[in-house]
């Protein structure tokens, strides 16, 4: 019995995206797809019908944030973080291995795991393969990650070596630590920018046959071609028949650039970060609302999306909700990002099952200003 079964529908005949469905213990959901993030148990400001009402089948949360409030103890004692958090379709927990390194403070990177100090209160932390693991069992999402480092950018080619080699020695911890059978562990191809470094990194995780690969240690502030070379040379030598995703990225460009490699998940923080910083999302690219241009405009943010926020406000009245800070304009402003991308997501995969994938990109491409 696996707890993450990949289902391949259809292959696009001129590139290497694909759709697909996911089944796990809490249901199924359309690949490609994107992971809303509730970091802290919650999709910052929506609620989980609203999300499912957008169409989103799987969200993303933190083993880090997590374990450092309210503790992994008090979520299992709830029930686990579907029940805590009253969202009965997928959740996936990245490790902590991501967060650790962006957040914590003073680490120190050891062979047995990392030891830092909480970004809250300053006190000292440690997480491993094994700790990480066990909070994740704990936590109880669908799909959990193995425990890494990414590597920095830059970082030279002995240092990604080593830090590659030691994640992967911590993929084969996790995978020995996980004891639930209704969980899916996935493994994070490391190595940097250095195209041996990725091979190796798929080779090796390859061997140890999890449920499905993420590609961690893009999006770190390389130029996007040269993520876009390395996420190419990485994803075609990932099994056709597991789930891959491309952690931390969720730009419209970059989804449309990832699917058309063949990625199946994608999750960022993007689109719920902007909202709340008054950017929305629209097909011709992004709309400062704050701008005075919006001061008197009374259409919806985008005259052709369905959403709550679109089907009922204006543009001047969002505006407005934003500039003096009130909740429902951030709530607002988040609904519109989150269905927007959801729906993007959706036009994608039904253009891969009717093989139009180039079309809709170069489509896209044409109205999409950066
Ligand atoms: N590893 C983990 N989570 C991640 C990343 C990673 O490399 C990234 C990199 N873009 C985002 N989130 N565990
Ligand atoms: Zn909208």
């Amino acid at each position: 019995m696996t707890a993450i079964k990949y289902e391949l529908i259809k292959e696009c005949s001129k590139t290497g995206a694909r759709a697909g469905k996911i089944h796990t213990p809490h249901g199924s959901f359309d690949t490609p797809m994107f992971m809303p993030v509730g970091t802290q148990a919650s999709v910052k400001s929506v609620s989980p019908e609203e999300l499912k009402d957008m169409g989103a089948g799987v969200i993303l949360s933190n083993t880090y944030h997590l374990f450092l409030r309210p503790g992994e103890d008090l979520v299992k004692e709830a029930g686990g973080l579907h029940k805590f958090m009253n969202w009965d379709q997928a959740i996936l927990t990245d490790s902590g291995g991501f967060q650790v390194f962006s957040l914590g403070d003073l680490r120190k990177i050891t062979e047995d795991g990392v030891t830092f100090r909480s970004h809250i209160d300053g006190s000292k932390k440690f997480l491993s393969p094994e700790v990480a693991t066990k909070i994740q069992m704990d936590l109880g999402a669908d799909i959990i990650m193995a425990f890494d480092e990414c590597v920095p950018y830059p970082a030279d080619h002995d240092y990604t070596k080593q830090s590659t080699q030691r994640t992967t020695r911590w993929a084969k911890r996790c995978k020995d630590t996980l004891t639930r059978t209704d969980q899916g562990l996935f493994g994070i191809v490391q190595g940097g920018m250095y195209k041996d470094l990725r091979t190796m990194s798929v080779n090796d995780l390859k061997e140890m046959d999890f449920p499905g690969y993420a590609i961690g240690g893009l999006s770190v502030g390389e130029p996007k071609d040269l993520m876009y070379e390395i996420l190419e040379h990485t994803v075609c030598q990932l099994p056709k028949d597991k789930p891959r995703y491309l952690m931390g990225v969720g730009t419209p460009d970059c989804l449309v650039e990832g699917v058309q490699r063949g990625i199946d998940m994608f999750d960022c923080v993007f689109p719920t970060r902007v909202a709340r910083n008054g950017t929305a999302m629209t097909w011709m690219g992004r709309l400062v609302i704050k701008n005075a241009e919006y001061t008197r405009d009374f259409r919806p943010i985008d005259e052709h999306c369905g959403c709550y926020a679109c089907r009922n406000y204006s543009r001047a009245y969002i505006r407005h909700l934003v500039r003096v800070n009130e909740i429902f304009g951030l709530r607002l402003m988040t609904i519109h990002n989150l269905y927007f991308l959801l729906d993007f997501m959706r036009k994608m995969r039904e253009s891969i099952m009717e093989d139009h994938f180039v079309e809709f990109q170069n489509k896209f491409l044409a109205n999409y200003s950066h």
